[in-house]
This record gives structure tokens, C-alpha cells and sequence, in this order.
């Protein structure tokens, strides 16, 4: 079995800058290319559903709260995502199934992520696409923190040791100065001053994040856009490949 996490940007499939609405345009033409992909785990971003209830409520990745409204406000809004999402899966035929970080993982005082993998990958076993996504959720000493769903996929991805990893952004791959995509990318060093940060409220951080994670993976990843996705799942390399 050749398996594949993919991590759909909260930027595609949500309209970033209106609160909690979904593109519906960009998640249609995604979710089409995702219909007959065997082997898939799938999670998704925030977007506009969680990222304004993390900054309305203080919490980040490194700043956490006991504040179980805010908790709560912010895993709902990930929630109602995560339910239009599996909506449009199941309307073309894909057996989405929810996994919500929050009831399933923690992290230490370290920061180290324990999610469960097995429940995940047996999910895969059965036939059926788990569908993840960035969370809050709760680490020892500081209450709960944000999860993004960049974490999860390189987590999953080595967890389940996926033979490809892929991000879904709302640009055709990791830019340069010039605007063009970065055909490959080896170290972070050689691209930090072209990538920048992230445009909306975004409290997770931006490209130059997302690139050292997946610089961080075994599997080799790629960034890429929504056009892609289709070539991505036919095993091609469009948009950035990133270390591997
Ligand atoms: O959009 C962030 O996930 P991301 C999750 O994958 C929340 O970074 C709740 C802001």
C-alpha cells in the first residue's frame, strides 16, 4: 500500500479574510481531484474558522489558557469546518470520517506531539479517509495551545511512514523573489530571506514555517496548489518538493 497524507490550507478552502466561510469554488475543484484516491489520510487548516478565535482568545502555539470557553470556542469553529468538509467528501463518494485532535492527542511540556497513529492508520485499513485538522489542544503545563495542521501531517506522515506528503497552499509552490516556484528545496538557509510570512490573521505562522517542518520529514513533501492536487495524488512532483 502506497500511502499519502495531505494537508489541505485553510487559505483554499476558506475565504481568509471573512469570518468562518468556505470556498466553495476552490473546495469543490479539491475535492473532485481527491475522488478515487485509495490510501489517503486528509487534514485540513483553519483558515477563517479557527485562526480569529485563537487571537480573540490569546492562544498560540507557544501561549496557552485554561479557559475552557475559549478552548471550546475555538475547537467548535475547527468543528463546523471539519463537518462542511466531511459533507462535501461524502456528497462524491469519498468515506471521510472524522478525527478531532483535541479528544485524541496532547502534548508535553516540550512540546512534543503524541497523537494517536494506530486509530488512524486502521481507519486507512478499513477503507475509509481520516480527516484531521488544526486544533487547540492540551499540553502539560501551559493548559491547551494550538495544533496546527502542519504538525499533524508531519507527525501522521512519519507515524504511519507515508510514502508521500503534501501541502495544499493557496500559491503554486514555495515562491522566489521573482515570484517563480522553487522547483526543490535542501536547507532552509538557502531560501529564508525570499520567504515571508503569512498575510491574514494567522497565528500559526507562514512559509518559512511550513518549509522547515517538511524539511523535518523522511517522506519527501511538496508544496503546491490547488490546480495540483490531482497531479500530486498521480505520483508527479508539481509545485516545491522539499527535501526527501
Ligand atoms: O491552519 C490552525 O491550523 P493551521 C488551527 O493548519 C487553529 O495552522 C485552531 C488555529
Amino acid at each position: 500500500m502506497s500511502l499519502t497524507v495531505l494537508k489541505l490550507g485553510g487559505s483554499v478552502i476558506t475565504e481568509k479574510g471573512s469570518p468562518e466561510t468556505v470556498d466553495e469554488e476552490r473546495l469543490e475543484l479539491v475535492v473532485e481531484a481527491l475522488r478515487g484516491t485509495d490510501d489517503l489520510v486528509l487534514v485540513h487548516g483553519a483558515g477563517s474558522f479557527g485562526h480569529h478565535h485563537a487571537a480573540a482568545h490569546g492562544v498560540s502555539q507557544d501561549e496557552g489558557t485554561h479557559d475552557t470557553e475559549g478552548v471550546l470556542a475555538i475547537h467548535r469553529s475547527m468543528v463546523r469546518l471539519n463537518d462542511r468538509m466531511l459533507d462535501a467528501l461524502g456528497e462524491r463518494g469519498i468515506p471521510a470520517l472524522p478525527v478531532h485532535p483535541l479528544s485524541a492527542g496532547y502534548r508535553d511540556r516540550e512540546g512534543t506531539l503524541f497523537h494517536p497513529i494506530a486509530h488512524v492508520g486502521t481507519m486507512v485499513d478499513e477503507g475509509f479517509v481520516p480527516l484531521l485538522h488544526g486544533d487547540v489542544i492540551v499540553q502539560a503545563k501551559a493548559g491547551a495551545t494550538i495544533l496546527s495542521g502542519d504538525d499533524l501531517v508531519v507527525a501522521l506522515a512519519e507515524g504511519l511512514d507515508a510514502d508521500c506528503l503534501g501541502l495544499c497552499s493557496t500559491v503554486p509552490g514555495v515562491l522566489d523573489g521573482e515570484g517563480g516556484v522553487i522547483d526543490r528545496i535542501d536547507s532552509l538557509e538557502n531560501v529564508v530571506d525570499v520567504l515571508g510570512g503569512s498575510d491574514s490573521t494567522d497565528v500559526t505562522g507562514g512559509m518559512a514555517a511550513k518549509v522547515e517542518k517538511l524539511l523535518a520529514t523522511d517522506a519527501p513533501a511538496s508544496i503546491f496548489g490547488p490546480d495540483d492536487v490531482e497531479a500530486f495524488l498521480a505520483g508527479k512532483s508539481p509545485g516545491t518538493l522539499i527535501g526527501g
